[in-house]
C-alpha cells in the first residue's frame, strides 16, 4: 500500500479501470479513488467500456468515464475487477509499451495479478472500498463527504446491506467511520432498500409465484425476453431476485435464470453456510464467491451433456 501511495506520487496521469456493467463497489471504490487522486493534483478518469446505472449515480452523482484507455496515461488502477477481460480493454493492457498497471480487488485468482505491477487482493475484505480507503488514508488525502459515501455505498452493496457473511467487524467499524466522515447512509438505505417500481412488481409477481423446487433443492425462477417485455422491465429490475428467492424455506439456493441476447444468464444464491456456489458456477463456465455466483449458458453449454 505505501509503494502503491508513493509511485502514485511521482505520477500525473491516471486511469481508474473498472469492469463492464460495474456495480456499487466497483463505482463507489473509483468515484473515491478519483476525488483522492485530484486532492493531489493528479489528472485521474474512470475508464469503463459500458454506462454507469443511474441508479449509483443518484448516490455518487454524476459520473464520467471514458470508454478507453488514455494513451497518454502512466499508471492504470485496475479496482474491483480480477478477470482482464471484463474490462473490456484487456487488449490495451496486455500491449508491450503499457502503463504502470495497479490491482486493487477482493476476488482472487484472477488473471491481472499476472500483469499487474503492484497488487493489494485481500478476499477478506467485504468489498474493494474497504481496500480503497486505506490506499486513500496511505495517500494522505482528506475524506470528504462524497468520498465516503462513494465508498460506503460500494461497502453496503457487496455486503448486502450488512446481510451477507462477508460482513465483518472491520466492515461494520469502517462504515460506522466513513458516516462519522459525513457518509450519507439513509440515501444510500433508501435508494438501494426502500424502492419498488412498478415494472418491477409485475416482473418479481409474475416469476416468484412461478418458481418451483427442483431435485436439487433449487428454487429456479425463469424469465423470458418476452416475460421482461410484458412486465415493461428491464435487466436491471432482475436484481435481487435471486437473493428473495434464496429465502424460501424449503430452499437450499436460488437460481434466477434470465434470458439475454448471448445466452441464459444464470444468478445463484444461498444462505446456507455449507453450500459453495462458487463449484457450481465455475462447472456451469461462471464464477462467483461461495454465496453468490453466476454463469452465462451459451448454446456451447447446452449442447454438451450438462443440460441432462
Ligand atoms: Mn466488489
Amino acid at each position: 500500500m505505501q509503494k502503491i501511495a508513493h509511485f502514485l506520487n511521482s505520477v500525473k496521469q491516471i486511469s481508474v479501470v473498472i469492469h463492464q456493467k460495474p456495480d456499487g463497489d466497483a463505482i463507489g471504490s473509483a468515484v473515491a479513488l478519483v476525488k483522492a487522486l485530484e486532492q493531489k493534483e493528479k489528472n485521474a478518469e474512470i475508464v469503463c467500456a459500458t454506462p454507469i446505472p443511474e441508479i449509483f449515480e443518484q448516490i455518487v452523482g454524476k459520473v464520467k468515464v471514458n470508454k478507453s484507455l488514455d494513451l497518454n496515461c502512466e499508471a492504470v488502477i485496475i479496482v474491483d475487477c480480477s478477470e482482464l477481460h471484463r474490462t473490456g480493454i484487456g487488449r490495451q493492457l496486455k500491449r508491450k509499451k503499457r502503463p504502470t498497471i495497479i490491482a486493487i480487488d477482493h476476488h482472487t485468482n484472477g488473471n491481472i495479478s499476472a500483469i499487474a505491477d503492484f497488487e493489494v487482493i485481500d478476499p477478506k475484505a467485504a468489498a474493494s472500498a474497504e481496500i480503497v480507503y486505506d490506499l486513500i488514508k496511505e495517500m494522505r488525502s482528506f475524506v470528504t463527504p462524497q468520498i465516503a459515501t462513494s465508498l460506503l455505498m460500494g461497502i453496503y452493496t457487496d455486503c448486502g446491506a450488512f446481510q451477507h457473511n462477508n460482513t465483518t467487524s472491520k466492515t461494520l467499524q469502517l462504515s460506522g467511520r466513513l458516516i462519522r466522515e459525513g457518509a450519507d447512509l439513509q440515501k444510500i438505505v433508501t435508494t438501494f432498500m426502500r424502492t419498488l417500481t412498478q415494472s418491477k412488481k409485475r416482473l418479481w409477481g409474475k416469476v416468484i409465484a412461478e418458481a418451483k423446487l427442483n431435485n436439487f433443492g433449487v428454487v429456479t425462477a425463469v424469465i423470458s425476453l418476452n416475460d421482461l417485455k410484458i412486465a415493461k422491465a428491464s435487466e436491471e429490475d432482475i436484481n435481487g431476485l435471486a437473493n428473495v428467492l434464496s429465502l424460501a424455506n424449503e430452499a437450499k439456493a436460488a437460481l434466477v435464470l434470465s434470458e439475454t441476447k448471448d445466452g441464459w444468464r444464470g444468478v445463484l444464491r444461498t444462505r446456507h453456510a455449507n453450500i459453495n456456489l462458487k463449484k457450481l458456477a465455475r462447472f456451469l463456465g461462471g464464477r462467483g464467491q461461495k454465496k453468490a455466483a453466476g454463469f452465462l449458458a451459451t448454446k456451447s453449454i447446452f449442447s454438451g451433456k450438462i443440460i441432462k
